[in-house]
């Protein structure tokens, strides 16, 4: 069994080597680890002292963001022949000894995917911002997931090859949200652990205001569950427009059947119908994504199968 670390690195030269040392020599059940950091177009020496701590360094020319460097450790961990991946955070928040519990799963198993989530573990220091909006985007995406989970945002978490080589991730910015929904997708099995989680020395390198990471994590988990779900969406919109359009019209017909006019209820006539017309064509275009989602579904299916 060959176990590679992922760990994603903007400017992280001040915690990198401690985070690398941390990580554990030998772990039972496990045959080779090899450690590899992203260098996300840092302009400090994160290369340089991860280099030199042991690790293989990628590095991208520019930052890309986060989600773009999840992406590259994860592909250059599968061509490597990972049979288990873990990802981590190169700021020193998690504690790297705990690889072990958090790979356990996977060995086991009994897990494709494990979580380690913070919520269950321990917490050294959280602004009550960073805490709520962690709830609510756990929420939202255990609604969407339907995996019971307590930290949908952890970026410590262990893959097995097979979920690994699923993880179609296209968002720019968070990996964390969407891979739970690929994997939800794929019905792999998500399981979590408790894990420590340490205050941050510096300030975050993904979060500038609690808003703005709100802004765009929504619309990730939003374009993403469009994608997967479209036709429930676009029914269920559908679906109330023309209920909506039909409860107005009744009034109409009532009146156009008793009397033969339509005269006092024109405005309505025309909402009604407005609505109906709406309806229809939410429908339609649900359709056409499901369609539409058939085809990325080829497609990924291609590109797993190209992977393996
Ligand atoms: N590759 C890459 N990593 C990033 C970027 N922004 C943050 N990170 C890394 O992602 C991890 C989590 O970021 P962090 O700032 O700790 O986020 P927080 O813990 O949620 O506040 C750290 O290892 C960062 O170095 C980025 O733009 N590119
Ligand atoms: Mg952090």
């Amino acid at each position: 069994m060959k176990l590679i670390i992922t760990i994603p690195a903007y400017n992280e030269e001040k915690t990198i080597a401690k985070v690398i040392r941390e990580i554990p020599k030998r772990i039972s059940g496990i045959k080779k680890i090899e450690i590899i950091v992203v260098d996300d177009g840092s302009t400090d020496n994160t290369a340089k002292i991860a280099k030199q701590n042991g690790a293989i360094v990628i590095k991208h020319t520019c930052n890309r963001g986060l989600a773009k460097a999840f992406k590259t450790g994860l592909n250059a961990a599968l061509a490597r022949g990972a049979d288990i991946i873990v990802n981590t955070d190169a700021d020193f928040q998690y504690n790297q000894k705990q690889i072990p519990e958090l790979i356990k799963p996977i060995l086991e198993g009994k897990a494709d995917i494990v979580l380690g989530s913070r919520f269950k573990g321990w917490i050294e220091e959280m602004p009550l911002s960073k805490r709520l909006g962690n709830k609510l985007a756990t929420a939202v995406v255990r609604l969407v997931t339907g995996y019971k989970i307590s930290d949908a945002q952890t970026g410590f978490r262990a893959f097995s090859r097979e979920a690994a080589l699923r993880m179609n991730v296209l968002s720019d910015y968070t990996y964390t949200q969407e891979t739970l929904l690929i994997a939800a997708e794929h019905k792999l099995k998500v399981v979590e652990i408790p894990v420590d989680f340490r205050k941050r020395a510096d300030r975050s390198r993904l979060i500038s205001s609690i808003w703005s990471y709100a802004k765009k994590a929504g619309a990730t988990i939003l374009l993403a569950y469009l994608s997967y779900k479209p036709l429930k969406v676009f029914l269920t919109l559908g679906a109330l427009l023309i209920l909506a359009g039909l409860f107005a019209g009744i009034k109409v017909l009532m009146h156009y059947f008793a009397t033969g006019l339509v005269q006092p209820y024109l405005p309505t006539a025309l909402l009604s119908s407005l609505l109906l017309i709406l309806g229809f064509e939410v429908v339609i275009i649900g359709l056409v994504a499901e369609m539409i989602k058939l085809n990325r579904k080829t497609l990924e299916e291609i590109l797993y199968r190209l992977k393996k």
